[in-house]
């Protein structure tokens, strides 16, 4: 069997559907292998950069909490795809990426696309090695399967990440042994698992026991465990459940028991609950970064924290202080579920006056150049609002980067059946829309994928649209229009006295540009400049909703996001319903 067939059957064998990525000379024996083989069992997914590509795989994997897969050529293929394989690595999102390089024989001998390191070329291993759980170049077609094995290990052990294979172009060719019909099965039965110590059982039982208002907030790696042990666990323990910016929908947000988001675009309510009302905090599957723990500070260091986690390697050092448990969380929460009756009577309706809360919006300061805000202009917060009711039932959403996204992330309540995904490890503008195509072609056909996008995040990997026609995957983008990156203006006017630099820019006409990506029956396209336009925008994609649409927004005047090192201490809230009413009347 030659190394690039092995290859594709063993992606098979894992269950693997989808390979996104560009072709190129290092590469393209994997193409001609999902060419020959492939069909009707995996396919290629042509990405318009390689960054894209690898966004796709994260996408996939963030979403069906499965491996996604991506491959590149060498060179500039490699270098494009890291940009997007570095973002599975910060938010630790299991990724297989497959990158082609030169012939063994001419490398260190002036190779095209040479990266061996040798005879001042780059050093593709260090560069790979950087980012990555593990990455082995492949130097004898021998070495093939148990590198394979243990990338795809290493990629879904936690903490989960990327792991990087380089093969050069002359050993796809080259004769493996067969695939072994329990390799997949055997591999993945192998990953290690952390069963629960029963004396750390006894010590989350017994603080469990003795707290009178516990909160729970669950991250990103709580999404991997088993949904019903987590959720009897909070049932079970009477708690308080707020989420982490980077996991909002581990739990529903229509239950009393929902505080609501903790984290810079969080919501105001949860925060002060933490810091104020609980008494345990019990943090499953977060390293709680800066961007997250900052406006529970006080909580956290006022009141014991337990960190439940299969794996310990990011904690940052100030939590040093804290309880750990390392275990895998819905191994834990069964464990305390099956002991339940040891619970405390604890009074059952500690949330009962609870209201979640929001940042009331707030014009940010005028440029000189702003429009005065009438009937006939949108606001960012009004077109959230809007877009609050269209959110998929049974889909994605994806936030990109900037106010428009800390601001929708911060008001959007995400619906049961729905994911919501942001990329806050390395944050980088544009992953949204490669996240939003990798989610939506892992989906069933009755699914749904909304992506709320910066103009300027836009501007730097818009074209991902046209992979979505060509798989007429049911996507809407939404732009924000401001013709600025607007996070920048921000900060330029809260720390810079409004000193605004390489920050704004002539506003693009997105729907024009998207009219160029797809015909009409393939690719739905808007523009909306008031509510009134939205609202009818809205309505007429969803009519069908049957193909990505590319909705325009033009935001004349800018809002100050709600994003917590931005706002003062005394910040006005609104409760959802006065948003909906009032989210016109800015305080200023
Ligand atoms: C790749 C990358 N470059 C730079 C940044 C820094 N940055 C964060 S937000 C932002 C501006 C975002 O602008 P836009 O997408 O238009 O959203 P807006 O803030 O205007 O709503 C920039 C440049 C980043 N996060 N990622
Ligand atoms: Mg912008």
């Amino acid at each position: 069997m030659r190394l690039s067939d092995a290859l594709i059957e063993a992606l098979v064998q894992l269950q693997i559907k989808h390979v996104f990525g560009v072709s190129g000379a290092n590469i393209e024996h994997l193409h001609d292998a999902l060419n020959r083989i492939g069909k009707g069992r995996i396919q290629g997914v042509l990405a318009k950069r390689e960054c894209g590509a690898a966004n796709m795989a994260d996408g996939y994997a963030r979403t069906h909490q499965k491996l996604g897969v991506c491959c590149a050529t060498s060179g500039g293929g490699m270098v494009n795809l890291l940009e997007g394989v570095a973002e599975s690595y910060a938010d630790a999102v299991p990724i297989l990426a497959i990158i082609g390089q030169p012939p063994q024989a001419l490398e260190g001998n002036g190779a095209f696309q040479d990266s061996s390191g040798l005879q001042h070329t780059v050093n593709a291993e260090m560069m790979c090695q950087a980012q990555s759980k593990y990455c082995k170049k492949i130097n004898t077609a021998e070495e093939f399967w148990p590198a394979l094995s243990q990338a795809v290990i290493a990629a879904l052990s936690p903490p989960h990440g990327p792991s990087i294979l380089l093969i050069p172009r002359n050993l796809y060719e080259q004769e493996v042994t067969e695939l072994n019909e329990h390799w997949a099965s055997d591999l993945l039965n192998s990953l290690p698992k952390k069963k629960p110590q029963p004396a750390d059982i006894d010590f989350l039982q017994k603080a469990l026991s003795n707290a009178q208002v516990p909160v729970l907030i669950l991250g990103s790696g709580s999404l991997w465990a088993n949904q019903q042990h987590v959720i009897d666990f909070i049932k079970n323990n009477k708690m308080a459940v707020a989420t982490t910016m980077s996991a909002a929908h581990a739990f529903p947000n229509d239950d009393p028991a929902y505080l609501g988001v903790v984290g810079a675009a969080g919501n105001p309510s949860a925060h002060e609950y933490i810091n104020k009302k609980a008494d345990l905090i019990v943090v499953a599957g977060s390293s709680l970064p800066v961007m997250i723990n900052a406006p529970i500070d006080e909580g956290l260091k006022s009141r014991p924290v337990i960190f439940i986690d299969e794996d310990n390697s990011s904690l940052p050092r100030k939590f040093a202080q804290c309880k750990f448990i390392i275990s895998e969380i819905g191994a834990l929460f069964n464990a305390i579920n099956q002991g339940r009756h040891a619970q405390a009577a604890r009074a059952t309706n500690y949330l009962k006056d609870y209201q979640r809360t929001y940042v009331q919006p707030a014009w940010a300061p005028d440029r000189g150049d702003s429009l005065p805000h009438t009937e006939a202009t949108l606001s960012q917060s009004q077109a959230i609002v809007q877009l609050s009711q269209y959110l998929p039932s049974h889909g994605h959403l994806f936030f990109d980067a900037g106010n428009c996204a800390a601001a929708a992330m911060h008001m959007l309540s995400i619906p049961s059946g729905c994911t919501a995904s942001i990329a806050l490890g390395m944050g980088g503008m544009g992953y949204a829309l490669g996240g939003a195509i990798g989610a939506q072609i892992g989906s069933d056909k009755d699914s749904q994928t909304l992506a709320i996008i910066g103009d300027g995040a836009f501007l730097m990997s818009g074209f991902e649209v046209h992979t979505a026609v060509e798989w007429h995957l049911p996507i809407l983008f939404v732009i924000f229009n401001n013709a600025m990156h607007g996070m920048c203006v921000t900060r330029d006017q809260l720390f810079f006295a409004g000193r605004i630099e390489c920050a704004t820019y002539h506003r693009v006409d997105f729907m024009k540009v998207a009219q160029g990506l797809g015909e009409s029956d393939s690719l739905w396209t808007g523009r909306a400049s008031t509510e009134l336009e939205l609202a009818h925008s809205l309505k007429d994609y969803f009519k069908n909703a049957d193909r990505p649409g590319v909705l325009d927004l033009i935001i004349e005047r800018e809002e100050i996001p709600p994003f917590a090192p931005f706002l003062p201490a005394n910040t006005a809230t609104i409760t959802w319903p006065e948003f909906t009413k009032k989210s016109t009347n800015h305080d200023h």
